[in-house]
């Protein structure tokens, strides 16, 4: 039996957003009090696309600050970055000798990253998920709080633990991960196309509700978020194929937790223009606070820094003693 412990990362890649929020970072806040948590900042998975360096050391420390600001307590959780704990990337080869070509081929994330220039993309991002399941299994996690877009990463962690264990004949010595995923939002969609997820990465700024973003900027954003010409449904079934008023729906259910039921309860027959004000309301009510908070929070960036080091300390000494556990399985011997 594993000891229960939960690891999650965010890419260091720009403004966290509602979706990094709803689907994952809230997750990690209300895991803090139950379990031992370890949240890293993957600045290593960034790379797999091009930064420039000097925008990604501030959107490490930017990242840092946006867990604190939405709750995350540094001294309780273990919060570090990637770069800082070399056995991810050491672990990372092992599996990338343990997973197979096909398993990393069928990736849809892959496949919509690399779009048509497949054989332009990095080797790094193809093989991005063996460094995922290497973060997570380094410190023998049992449960990965993310949003829905990862459940396919997380399954290969999974596959890449039973290989292992089985290839090496080393019992369970890898936990079969859980992942935890949201069930009222598991993907917030982009504000300006309802079958697109809210990304970091999406060239329209109004597409998505940065966690810096005034109470100007969420007015203005989500009065001209998509919607259609019906009035809100009073049941489920009224949301079929309107994905755009579905993703509002459950983004005001989110954030006032209840569910989408109760939502459509309260505003069935009403138009958008009643809805939207509501939930205008909710994220600035939500997100404004946090904003604030992480403007304080970069005003002192050596604090931020401390809050690494500190972490990546804490991170460093269970990792690589796991790390020679594993050398040791396959036949490996570290001597520095
Ligand atoms: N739209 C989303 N809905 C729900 N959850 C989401 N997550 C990301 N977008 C959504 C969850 O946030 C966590 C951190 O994600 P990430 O930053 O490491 O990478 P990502 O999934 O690739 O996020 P982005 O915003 O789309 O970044 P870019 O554009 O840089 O690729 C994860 O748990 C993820 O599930």
């Amino acid at each position: 039996m594993h000891k229960k412990r939960v690891f999650s990362g965010v890419q260091p890649t720009g403004n966290l957003h509602l979706g990094n929020y709803l689907g994952a970072i809230k997750n990690f806040v209300d895991l803090q009090s139950k379990f031992e948590c370890i949240y890293c900042i993957v600045d290593l998975h960034a790379i797999t696309n091009r930064q420039n360096p000097k925008e990604l050391r501030s959107n490490i420390l930017e990242t840092v600050a946006s867990f604190i600001a939405s709750g995350l307590d540094p001294k309780k959780n273990i919060i570090f970055n990637q770069a800082s704990v070399a056995a991810h990337s050491e672990l990372a080869w092992v599996f990338n000798c343990v997973a197979r070509i096909g398993w990393m081929n069928r990736m849809t994330q892959f496949k919509e990253k690399a779009g048509l220039n497949k054989e332009n993309a990095s080797v790094g991002l193809l093989v991005y998920p063996n460094l995922m399941a290497a973060d997570i299994l380094i410190y023998k996690a049992t449960h990965v709080p993310v949003g829905e877009d990862q459940k396919q990463h997380l399954e290969l962690t999974r596959d890449i633990a039973k290989k292992f264990n089985n290839d090496f004949n080393c019992g369970e010595y890898f936990p079969i991960v859980e992942p935890l995923i949201p069930k009222e939002i598991s993907r917030v969609m982009s504000l300006r196309d309802g079958k697109k997820k809210m990304s970091k990465s999406e060239d329209s700024d109004q597409s998505r509700i940065n966690l810096k973003d005034t109470k100007d900027l969420i007015n203005q954003k989500i009065k001209k978020a998509k919607t259609d010409n019906e009035p809100i449904p009073s049941e489920i079934d009224g949301l079929k194929n309107r994905s755009e008023a579905a993703n509002l729906i459950s983004i005001y259910g989110s954030l006032n937790e209840i569910k989408m039921s109760e939502v459509l309860k309260e505003f069935g027959g009403k138009n958008f223009s009643t809805f939207k004000s509501k939930l205008i309301e909710s994220i600035v009510d939500k997100i404004c606070p946090i904003g604030d908070e992480i403007n304080k929070l970069l005003k002192d960036k050596s604090h931020l820094d401390n809050i690494l080091a500190l972490g990546a300390k804490r991170a460093d000494n269970i990792a690589k003693e796991n790390l020679k556990e594993i050398y040791k399985i396959i036949g490996l011997t570290k001597f520095t």
